[in-house]
């Protein structure tokens, strides 16, 4: 299991480096409108899962994925690119949202990536009803719909009836769980009374899998085994993770409230992988380091082509409600 593992790493690289320009710019008042949201410790868990869909190529649809506020990385390897995440935390009008909402709140249905629903929970229930209509349609072949939730958003109405619903439907959909210990400053103790969330999955009917969320290699064993059980008909799937969020909230938190104790239970998954990947020798030094400069580099240009660009002009606007650049593009 090697050919996939330098990818692997250059979009937990080119994640990490999008969200670390993101807050600097936030600390120099350049974001418009609320925070910035790192997915600090959450890389390896989203991009080893988003990394086994199929991407929306040739006008073809493929999966589906609803991202949730700490996958950026799974965007990223979902086809999202560095400019419309830049241009979205800067307002500007050729963003996905058209500068119209803000930070994380953007996707592309044109590519399969659902714009992700502030409400907690609420993105289940449209992803649902697409692998629902496909079905209808005979549409649906092997297509899988991939869902994140946190410790948190677990425990949403709009959760208990989504993952309800797909366990009752029988669909191919996977839910990554990301338990990182918090929500906001409530720590998984105060959140949730079971032994594990993945005790759940039995009681909604959705087959478990876990693993070490800090573990990239672990990450991708775990989503392989529910994205092929997914494609195979054998019914919704429950992935969980156990990591730490390595930041605040968001920027305009600094999480202090974290005890040491618990951050020194967990790694970073970011050195940890590139670690290994040098110790096993599938990267050396050198690779690494123009690894490194090429993300910064991306991340740096389309910062530059996005501040170059303007913002929203009210007297032009056409006010249409759908974000999507094209419509035509949502046919699969
Ligand atoms: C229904 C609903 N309730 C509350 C919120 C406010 N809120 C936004 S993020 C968040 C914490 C989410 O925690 P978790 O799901 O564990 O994700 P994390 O931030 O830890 O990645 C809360 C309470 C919301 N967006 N939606």
């Amino acid at each position: 299991m090697t050919d996939h593992r330098v990818d692997l790493f250059r979009w937990m690289a080119l994640a990490r480096a999008s969200d670390e320009r993101m807050a600097l710019l936030y600390r120099q008042g350049g974001i418009r409108g609320g925070s910035v949201f790192l997915s600090k410790g959450q890389e390896a868990f989203s991009a080893a899962a988003v990394m086994q869909l199929r991407r929306w190529t040739g006008g073809v649809a493929g999966d589906v994925f609803a991202p949730l506020i700490r996958d950026t990385a799974g965007r990223l390897a979902f086809g999202e690119t560095l400019l419309d995440g830049c241009r979205t935390y800067l307002g500007r009008a050729a963003g996905p949202m058209r500068g119209r909402d803000g930070n994380i709140h953007r996707g592309d249905v044109g590519i399969g990536l659902m714009p992700m629903i502030s409400h907690l929970g609420s993105t289940l229930a449209p992803v649902c009803g697409m692998l629902m209509g496909w079905r209808q349609l005979g549409l649906l072949a092997d297509r899988v719909g991939l869902v994140s939730l946190g410790d948190g958003a677990m425990n949403t109405g709009a959760s208990h009836e989504g993952l309800n619903i797909a366990a009752v439907e029988r669909l191919p959909l996977v839910v990554a769980v990301a338990d990182n210990q918090l929500a906001y400053s409530t720590f998984s103790d105060r959140t949730y009374a079971c032994r594990s969330l993945i005790d759940r999955a039995t009681g909604y009917g959705f087959a478990a899998h876990t693993c070490d969320g800090t573990d990239a290699d672990d990450c991708w064993r775990a989503f392989s085994a529910a994205m092929a059980a997914a494609r195979a008909g054998r019914g919704p799937q429950m992935v969980l993770g156990t990591l730490l969020r390595l930041a605040g909230h968001g920027e305009h938190d600094d999480g202090s409230y974290v005890p040491a104790a618990l951050r020194e239970r967990f790694g970073d998954c970011v050195p940890l992988y590139e670690q290994r990947l040098l110790a096993q020798g599938v990267l050396d030094q050198a690779a690494v380091a123009a690894l490194w400069d090429d993300v910064r580099a991306q991340v740096q240009a389309a910062l530059d082509q996005a501040l170059a660009e303007p913002e929203p002009d009210p007297a032009q606007h056409d006010w249409s409600a759908y974000a999507v650049r094209d419509l035509a593009e949502r046919t699969p």
